[in-house]
């Protein structure tokens, strides 16, 4: 992997993310073309492509010489495989319908994965001039500043700030992804202090890197959602486990699209949350 040049595709990384960044600013002032996708709540906008394809551009352009693949939220296709090959996994922004609103958990989001694990990753979220990223083995930054190791964990659910998102699915998913939700804040048993949700699962990804958070959970997310912020979180300290309840603790993958994001290790709060998921059948329906 070292002969990729890890470090020099950060540093590339860190600033053209910033400049992407510029772009959704000034696009910010008046948002046009939203074309709405799967249904009313799952939006792009012309500014999510144009950054795209800014982003495609720069990246193969500064690195001609060796075979990336490219796989970005606002050109894939069905049917387009993650391989071994080292990817640039990017969503141009992350947090469209954040962007829309001017909310401002809105993220440019570029990693590089490498045999399907993300080693390089930029999230850079421009409203709140936040950059964090993350170099496989190196270390995690934010704002160039080390991002402190995760030395503080939890051991009991109770103690949990955790975030969660509704995400674009409506029907009987999201009535199982309400009722979870439902016992978690509502369950003396297992009352978690509170439940987050920002649109953004790069931000989310992050703010459990930084200790903002205990636990972010989420089924749904694309592989462009969660790539750089998967490589934050580990260099942080955290880890990923299954979504929804496993026999192990292993991650499952940036392309599972179902995750329980985590500081350290946690195992007797994650076996807690997984108790807490009511409907598993039906969250586990593809
Ligand atoms: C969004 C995620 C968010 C999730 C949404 C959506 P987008 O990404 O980051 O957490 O709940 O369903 O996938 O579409 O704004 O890039």
């Amino acid at each position: 992997m070292a002969d990729l040049g890890l470090r020099e595709i950060h540093d590339y990384l860190v600033p053209l993310a910033r400049e992407a960044g510029e772009i959704i600013l000034q696009a910010a002032q008046s948002v046009s073309s939203i074309v709405e996708k799967q249904n009313s709540t799952d939006l792009v906008t012309e500014t999510d492509q144009y950054v795209e394809a800014f982003l495609k551009n720069r990246l193969l352009q500064k690195f001609p010489l060796i075979s990336f693949a490219f796989i970005g939220e606002e050109s894939y296709s069905a049917g387009v495989q993650l391989t071994d090959d080292p990817t640039f996994i990017v969503d141009p922004i992350d947090g469209t319908l954040n962007f829309i609103h001017g909310f401002p958990f809105v993220a440019c989001s570029i990693g590089l994965a490498v045999n399907k694990t993300p080693v390089v990753g930029v999230v850079y979220a421009p409203f709140l001039d936040k950059c964090y990223s993350a170099i496989a083995g190196e270390g995690s930054w934010v704002n160039e500043k080390p991002l402190p190791r995760i030395k503080r964990t939890t051991s009991t659910l109770q103690q949990c700030l955790v975030i969660s998102e509704f995400g674009s699915d409506r029907g009987p998913k999201l009535d199982a992804k309400c009722e979870t939700l439902k016992g978690l804040l509502a369950e003396k048993k297992a009352m978690v202090r509170g439940v987050r949700a920002t649109g953004s699962a790069a931000l989310n990804f992050c703010l459990v890197a930084e200790g903002c958070a205990d636990l972010y959970w989420e089924l749904g997310p694309w592989m462009w959602d969660v790539c750089a912020g998967y490589a934050i979180l580990y260099e942080a300290g955290g880890k990923v486990v299954d979504g929804l309840p496993c026999q192990s603790f292993e991650d499952p993958g940036i392309e599972s699209r179902r995750f329980l994001a985590v500081r350290g290790d946690m195992d007797s709060v994650v076996k807690e949350f997984w108790e807490m998921i009511q409907q598993v059948e039906i969250l586990e329906q593809k």
